[in-house]
């Protein structure tokens, strides 16, 4: 399996996190995001999408989107849920993820980090819905010690991601004891060292 991805990328992360963890053979194709590596007529056939990350099996076939990716090839490990409602309110962490937290967290993060935006630069309104996506993290943590229960899931994959860097984005974590103490749970969990 070949995963093309960008180690900058939060969404490429958590294929890789995934892969080491319950190790998994890949073979890693660095793709720049920022010099329109994605757009070639070459990438495009892999992903009409344009974007990273993307899996692509020995047989030719081809995966993307991160979080389809992670459910696809953590199957039948203990990162699912074995039971059917369980695996199922995990998913809705996933699905949560893309909607309301990425587009706010990760592109607050992309625009100071990539495109040299200050914090004050950024749009109040992603600003305050990445926020929103925080305290109910807190909220939540508060009374698990993950997000799908008692034993770490995809769902801690795919949302430890991009909120450990949420900092980057100009977000800050004072006051979210909680999700910092999921932070540094979840990478201890998949064996990652903590963020600088
Ligand atoms: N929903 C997608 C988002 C993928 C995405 O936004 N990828 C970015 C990097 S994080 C990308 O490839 N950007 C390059 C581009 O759009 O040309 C996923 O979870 O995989």
């Amino acid at each position: 399996m070949k995963i093309y991805g960008d180690t900058n990328s939060g969404n490429c992360l958590k294929v890789k996190w995934l892969c080491d963890h319950l190790a998994l053979p890949y073979t890693w194709v660095d793709i720049d995001t920022l010099k329109g590596e994605t757009r070639t007529p070459e990438f495009l056939k892999r992903n009409s999408a344009g974007q990273v990350p993307v899996v692509e099996f020995d047989d030719g076939r081809t995966l993307a989107q991160s979080n389809a990716i992670i459910r696809y090839l953590a199957r039948g490990s203990d990162l699912i849920p074995a039971d059917a409602f369980a695996a199922a309110k995990m998913d809705e962490w996933l699905f949560w993820e893309q909607y309301n937290h990425e587009p706010y967290i990760a592109v607050c993060r992309f625009q100071m980090v990539y495109l040299g935006k200050s914090a004050s630069d950024l749009d109040p309104d992603k600003v305050k819905r990445g926020y929103t996506a925080l305290a109910r993290m807190e909220h939540h943590l508060a009374m698990t010690r993950f997000l799908a229960g008692e034993a770490a899931s995809l769902a801690d994959v795919a949302l430890l991601a991009y909120t450990r860097l949420a900092h980057q984005g100009g977000f800050h974590l004072e006051g979210y004891a909680a999700v910092q103490r999921w932070i540094g749970e979840a990478e201890q969990a998949l064996g990652l060292a903590p963020v600088r």
